[in-house]
């Protein structure tokens, strides 16, 4: 369909970014599946990371070389998708309840490329805002918290809980600075614009390509 075409154009269009020898983070969800066999095909001797064992299970499968991200000191390029891209450039992520790790990965990269559809971009944020809670406390993290519900998942690969915050988003830097300094609540899937370099967005047959 239309948006699964999106996906692949979009897709393509990052894989050009990539080059033999780069160390390469991978991020997760239906976009970022999109570009794995892409990427694969083109048979880069890459060195990844995964950002969910999920994208690590299909790099693999797909004859990726992936190595854990612990002694991983820094990446060339991050390539990853997004629930919602504002204007300027800020993303909302974490539908595939990645972002703790998604955002690691992204700020270690020199270069962090977002692949989207153009369901993707938006006018202004709306939630819900995905974040990962420490299970320790939960109770109070969340009487703290307040707007917020549960997901009905596993833990995620580092024991949080994931769940969504149901506030306004339209003052995102004030939201992601109160949520990072609240206790208890391991990350959030606000994503500022000085950690995305371009944002490339399938609209038809077409790229739309945004530098920030
Ligand atoms: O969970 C995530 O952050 C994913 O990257 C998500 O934002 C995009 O998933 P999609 O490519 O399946 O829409």
């Amino acid at each position: 369909n239309q948006l699964q075409r999106e996906k692949e154009l979009a897709a393509k269009t990052a894989a050009d970014l990539v080059e033999a020898g780069m160390s390469v983070g991978l991020g997760t969800g239906t976009t970022v599946a999109c570009l794995l066999p892409i990427l694969a095909a083109r048979r880069l001797s890459i060195r990844c990371v995964a950002t969910s064992p999920q994208t690590e299970e299909l790099a693999r499968q797909l004859g990726m070389r992936v190595e854990p991200f612990t002694d991983v000191r820094s990446l060339d390029i991050a390539i990853d998708g997004a629930d919602q891209i504002a204007p300027d450039g800020w993303l909302v992520k974490g539908g595939g309840a990645a972002h703790t790790r998604e955002k690691l990965v992204a700020i270690t990269a020199a270069r962090f490329i977002v692949i989207a559809d153009s369901s993707k971009p938006v006018d202004i944020l709306n939630g819900p805002l995905p974040i990962e809670l420490l299970a320790f406390g939960l109770g109070s993290t969340l009487r703290r918290l307040g707007n917020v519900t549960l997901r009905n998942l596993p833990p995620s690969p580092d024991g949080g809980i994931i769940g969504d915050y149901h506030g306004p988003l339209d003052e995102p830097r004030a939201t992601a600075t109160w949520l990072s300094g609240t206790p208890g609540l391991i990350e959030h899937g606000l994503f500022p614009p000085e950690m995305v370099s371009t944002a490339i967005i399938g609209r038809g047959e077409q790229v739309e390509v945004r530098n920030y």
